[in-house]
């Protein structure tokens, strides 16, 4: 519950965090040890964000487990034992509890408390934030840990609320879980999500209509237990292969860089290299198959076509497979999924993929869900597997602004604006993690928040080394890095897809292209070049007023 006794006298604190999940545990830990006040604000009844609230069947991290965990601490990497080469939600949630528990961060989080509104006071150099239940909380500084997907979309249909059955949204599934048993159920969205949950929910429906806009590529997971032959040797080099990550454009180790191009290999050479790819599983090493399969139209055709095949040869209805063979964007310009039986599911008598491309969901009835065309399905269970408001939803949903005018809603209405992904100008002393403009979402995630906290809490103990109070960043190095963001993108295959990356799944969200795709190791060394020369781009300066309001 939230702390009501602080509702008059307002807490204060070196450092708010906006976020229990990853980053915001990551953040308390890291900038605990500066010595600094600081506290997290959590709007779930639990620490964890992403992997708290997406419970739903089958749900489970694309990045094997052994590089998806903290490597802030090497004696908590060596005695987490994962149990598959691919966590699954409740095991990762398992270990982000155990890390909160073995770090003591708890009793730095505030459970249930929903941050509505940050303002800072541009003459008093602090920020304060509001709860929605009312309670404020001053800090010299807020790091936004917010999420990149955390703010979940279900399509405003029409007759969604009169509908007779049950209906959930992937990521705000039911702690409870749920029971399919003998079902009529609806799955909307063929992203990550839906494709991770549909083989399991047609293994427990009576019958599964997959409701498909664009098909998505997806590899297969190759998912199997770890054992101590895979284990042993890992930790064995641990460290080794943390820093040999840093240096990779998705912060992943163990997958040799590519080095010649597509078109220069023999076809049938390429065929055996996919087809080895393919039985090898996960979307690295596919990716890493040529030098250019992501920048090149031609190249990637040969990769995306070794899938399309792939999805004919299992699916055994020609139309089917047809439909489920992605046509529209080159292989790995969206999330490129990775599965477990994904296209085997539609040969199941009791799956069938309905196409709501040609002919759109006109309203969700009483029984079920109306195509335009007048058919109608009916159903006793809806789940929504329709994505997010990704990477700009969580922070446009607070009121962010400044006593000085400032907005961040506005400031972010033709798409987000940061320098670095790191600060927004005009926004003194906000920090956000892993943000649009930052390579986050595009690598091991983990290694990029532990990547940008660390350059946050140097940022802010350089401050104060100092005798700082204030950092932001400057107009221009803004303008010059999105512009840069963009340039990147463009030199790149990546906006010929229409994905949350570039906001396509959100109607009316400006078509912008967010995350940097210029590679972690390139964008770390970056950052790193920029604390080293005193971070040129960012105006550090001390607050008179500030210092004058301590005094009192
Ligand atoms: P995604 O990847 O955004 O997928 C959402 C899916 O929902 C996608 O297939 C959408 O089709 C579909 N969608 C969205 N709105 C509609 C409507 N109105 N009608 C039909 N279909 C719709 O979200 P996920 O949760 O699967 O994955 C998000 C990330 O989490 C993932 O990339 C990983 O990083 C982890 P569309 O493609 O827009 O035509």
């Amino acid at each position: 519950m939230p702390d009501a006794s602080h509702a008059s006298s307002p807490r204060q604190l070196d450092v708010a965090i906006v976020g229990g999940g990853l980053a915001g545990l990551y953040a308390i830990h890291r900038l605990r040890k500066l010595g600094l006040a600081v506290r997290a604000y959590e709007q779930g009844s639990g620490v964890g964000g992403t992997w708290f609230w997406n419970r739903y069947p089958g749900a489970r991290c694309d990045v094997e487990s052994l590089e998806y965990s903290y490597s802030f601490d090497d004696g908590l990497q060596q005695e987490w034992h994962w149990p598959e080469r691919y966590g699954t939600q409740p095991v990762i949630l398992d270990y982000i509890n155990h890390v909160a528990d073995r770090f003591g961060l708890r009793r730095d989080v505030q459970l249930n408390t929903r941050i509505a509104s940050a303002v800072f006071d541009d003459t008093a150099n602090i920020w304060t934030l509001t709860t929605r239940d009312g309670e404020t909380i001053r800090a010299r500084y807020c790091v936004m840990a917010a999420g990149n997907l955390s703010t979940p979309r279900v399509p405003d249909f029409k007759g969604i609320h009169d509908f007779k059955g049950r209906w959930y949204h992937t990521g705000l599934w039911p702690q409870e879980g749920v029971d399919f048993t003998g079902l009529r159920v609806g799955v909307i969205g063929t992203g990550s999500s839906g494709v991770q949950m549909i083989p399991i929910i047609a293994r427990q429906a009576g019958h599964l209509t997959v409701f498909q806009r664009t098909a998505n590529f997806s590899l297969p997971a190759r998912n199997k237990p770890m054992t101590p032959e895979r284990e042993g040797p890992h930790k064995a080099n641990y460290r080794e292969r943390r820093a040999a990550a840093m240096e990779t454009p998705f912060a992943i180790g163990g997958h040799p860089r590519p080095t010649r191009k597509t078109l220069d290999v023999p076809a049938d050479e390429r065929e055996k290299t996919y087809e080895a790819k393919w039985q090898e599983g996960g979307s690295i090493s596919y990716l890493y198959s040529y030098t250019d399969l992501l920048v090149n139209k031609e190249a990637n055709d040969t990769a995306s076509e070794f899938v399309r095949d792939k999805i004919r040869s299992i699916v055994k209805d020609r139309r089917t497979a047809e439909l489920l063979a992605p046509k529209d964007h080159p292989i790995g310009t969206k999330r490129l999924c990775l599965d477990t039986d994904y296209y085997e599911t539609y040969n199941r008598p009791n799956v069938s993929l309905v196409d709501v491309r040609t002919d759109p969901i006109r309203e969700i009835t009483p029984d079920g869900v109306l195509l335009q065309s007048g058919a109608e399905h009916a159903l006793d269970a809806i789940a929504f597997a329709t994505g997010f408001d990704a990477m700009t939803g969580a922070l446009n949903e607070i009121d962010i602004r400044t006593t000085g005018g400032a907005v961040l809603r506005e400031h972010w209405a033709g798409g987000p604006l940061t320098y670095l992904g790191l600060m927004v100008s005009g926004f003194p002393n906000m920090f956000v993690v892993t943000g649009p403009g930052s390579p986050g979402v595009k690598t091991q995630m983990i290694a990029s928040i532990e990547q940008h906290v660390d350059w946050i809490a140097d940022a802010i103990d350089h401050l104060g080394r100092h005798r700082l109070d204030r950092i932001e960043a400057t107009a221009d190095a803004e303008g010059e890095w999105v512009n840069h963001v963009n340039e990147v993108a463009d030199s790149t295959l990546y906006p010929l897809a229409n994905s949350w990356y570039v906001g396509a799944n959100i109607p009316g969200k400006p078509r912008v292209f967010m995350p940097y795709v210029g590679g972690f190791d390139r964008y770390k060394k970056h950052c790193d070049r920029v604390a080293a020369d005193g971070y040129p781009g960012f105006v550090l300066s001390r607050h008179e007023a500030a210092d004058a309001a301590s005094r009192t």
